[in-house]
């Protein structure tokens, strides 16, 4: 049995980064789908710490290259705050998003915390997309297109320097997994910055225990294990209720493995669900996988192992 420590959810209910509205109804999605009761019953101390406040979404198309900088990196600041306080408490922060562009808060928290404690770092990115894009090269303004390229070092200043430090993740800190959306200047940004990414062909020829055992590769008892888990990650066909569906995704039995893998490392420490977006579900039916995803996330298996 793994022990994690008492985890604090932090809604964060926008969808300034996004392209799509709905995203903002995620959190409150989430919670009804039985988020917090789900890890109470695997033992967890849960608080619910509600939402943070932050701008509405003026919904403006994008000025020098960036749709709603300004309140995205109003969110951003807030949900930097208060994952910081929650780790310096002892807690696992599980980020309710909102849209991607929030890991951008969450993750210079995470860095900065870690740095402190001297502890390694290992970012894991579950998603469609590689959210690699910059003013130059993005093809919305979206800045949910951007925040690994953020944490990075490269994009606006508010964004690269939001915990002063620039920049807050050395691309060998993370490894990105179920890719299969990367626009034209994107992918080459990727290639320059030597991103470690799990394409889905990757995943279909090799197979997704191998390729979780690669992205899992060197976590160790001083390793802080940071979970960035885009919803639209999963093949839409299991998962409808995201804004940016993108087919091929990896199945239910691949997703609980990736899971499950990540589970039993138990280095675990924080976590974001984003980019769950209510008005493209019905039934709140991927708020409920979500939900079944992240308590194999906490270690619920069929049998009990090790
Ligand atoms: N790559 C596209 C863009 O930058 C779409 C990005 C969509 N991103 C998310 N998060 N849904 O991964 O506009
Ligand atoms: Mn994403
Ligand atoms: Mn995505
Ligand atoms: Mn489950």
């Amino acid at each position: 049995m793994i022990r994690f420590p008492p985890v604090s959810l932090i809604g964060v209910p926008t969808d300034v980064g996004a392209g799509h509205r709905g995203a903002s109804m995620g959190p409150e999605a989430l919670r009804v789908a039985g988020l917090g009761e789900a890890l109470q019953a695997r033992g967890l101390q849960v608080v619910d710490r509600g939402n943070l406040s932050g701008p509405f979404n003026p919904w403006q198309p994008p000025a020098d290259g960036y749709r709603h900088l300004q309140q995205v990196v109003a969110w951003n600041t807030a949900l930097m705050h208060a994952t910081a306080a929650e780790l310096a408490a002892g807690h696992l922060p599980i980020t309710l998003g909102g849209d991607h562009c929030l890991a951008v808060g969450s993750i210079v928290a995470v860095a900065q915390h870690c740095r402190r404690a001297g502890r390694k770092l290992r970012v894991l990115w579950l998603d469609a997309h590689a959210d690699f894009n910059t003013s130059q090269i993005t093809p919305s303004g979206n800045v949910h297109g951007m925040p690994v390229a953020c944490l990075c070092g490269i994009g606006p200043r508010e964004l690269t320097h939001l915990g002063g430090d620039s920049p807050a993740l050395k691309p060998d800190e993370i490894r990105q997994i179920g890719i299969r959306s990367v626009d034209e200047g994107e992918r080459r940004l990727v290639h320059e910055f030597g991103l470690d990414i799990y394409d889905m062909r990757y995943i279909d020829e090799i197979g997704m225990k191998r390729v979780m055992e690669e992205a899992l590769d060197g976590v160790d008892a001083d390793t802080h294990l940071h979970v960035s888990f885009d919803v639209d990650f999963l093949d839409p066909g299991i998962a409808p209720g995201v804004g940016t569906t993108i087919p091929g995704g990896p199945t239910y039995r691949e997703a609980q493995l990736v899971m499950e893998m990540i589970a039993d490392t138990g280095r675990m420490a924080s976590l974001d669900i984003v980019e769950l977006n209510p008005a493209f579900d019905s039934q709140n039916r991927t708020a409920l996988l979500a939900v079944d995803l992240v308590e194999s996330l906490f270690g619920k298996s069929t049998l009990m192992r090790g």
